[in-house]
């Protein structure tokens, strides 16, 4: 019986995979995406132990999923561990398998079920991944942030994201980091992972003095479009850079825009808003209440920006961003 993690490649994947993997000493790592993981699966066994972390269900395979998740969890194990937005089409409670679902980071999931079979440092790698999703200020990372500096740690995390920046598919880099942490290792102790990270902060640097000129208004929302940088980084800097309360960072591609979206305002919520207007343009989109990401046929775009700004009229936003 073989144990495997499949886990997201992104900073909050790689620190919850590699917390999972220091439990499980001797599990295959496998990277996946929510529109991968069905297909992904197949190179397991249902006898086997799989470990699933930081991927979202895509409604669009939820039936199949569900079939998979019953046999492996009939015959084998299945850890599913994971805090995007639950699908409505099923209830947490009849998934035939073990759920660790919640709103914190899937590293802070992933260490709160392993924690009492690891050694107590890694609550640092809970911590470095809990920053990568912007998600270090639950009451239980804050505890853990306790009883280390939290400014080395911040630096630690700050090295993982900027190295794997823009690095999508290089898994052979995200394996070996993510081995590293599974053994204690600080992202620091990587020479080419440090390079990376001092190489993509001087790109983001003349980024962020270029992206003003490409930066667009339509009402309460910022938004740049084929602006040649990372759609999450431009998306920040759209919003952060000028008073919007909703920055957009947009790529056209083959007909489609593929977007990023990013807010700070507490009563904002993101993916709540895709969810319900991208379908009425004959898109989708959905993600987090703060960081989110949608995709729409070119020709809507201005129609979807302006519904936007419409249902943020709805809100009572003001009175908040005053206070
Ligand atoms: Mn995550």
């Amino acid at each position: 019986m073989a144990t495997w993690i499949f886990t997201h490649g992104d900073t909050d994947g790689i620190c919850a995979g590699a917390i999972a993997l220091a439990a499980n000493p001797n599990a295959q790592i496998f990277f996946t995406n929510p529109y991968g993981l069905i297909e992904d699966l197949t190179i397991a066994n249902d006898e086997d132990k799989v470990i699933i972390c930081d991927i979202a269900l895509s409604e669009n395979h939820l039936k199949q999923i569900i079939q998979r998740f019953s046999r492996i969890a009939e015959k084998g194990e299945l850890i599913y561990i994971d805090h995007h937005p639950w699908p409505e089409a099923i209830l947490k409670e009849d998934m035939p398998s073990k759920i660790i679902h919640g709103l914190a980071s899937s590293s802070e999931l992933t260490y709160s079920l392993f924690k009492s079979n690891i050694d107590p440092k890694f609550s640092r790698v809970a911590i470095f991944g809990a920053i990568g999703d912007y998600l270090d200020n639950t009451p239980f990372i804050k505890h853990l942030l306790e009883r280390w500096d939290k400014r080395a740690l911040y630096f630690e995390s700050g090295l993982l994201t900027q190295g794997i920046e823009g690095r999508k598919r290089d898994y052979e880099l995200k394996r070996s980091i993510l081995f590293k942490l599974a053994n204690n290792f600080l992202p620091s102790s990587d020479k080419r992972l440090v390079e990376l990270a001092l190489e993509q902060s001087h790109l983001e640097e003349l980024a962020i003095q270029k992206i003003k000129d490409y930066i667009h208004f339509n009402g309460k929302i910022a938004y740049t479009l084929n602006f040649p940088f990372s759609l999450g980084k431009a998306a920040i800097y759209a919003k952060g850079l000028t008073d919007a309360l909703i920055g957009i960072a947009a790529e056209e591609r083959k007909g489609m825009i593929d977007m990023s979206l990013r807010t700070s305002n507490p009563k904002i919520d993101l993916n709540k808003i895709l969810r319900l207007i991208t379908p009425k343009f004959g898109g989708s989109g959905g993600g987090h209440s703060k960081a989110a990401g949608a995709r729409l046929p070119k020709e809507k775009f201005e129609d979807f920006l302006n519904e936007l700004n419409k249902s943020l009229k709805e809100l009572d936003y003001n009175q908040i961003s005053k206070s």
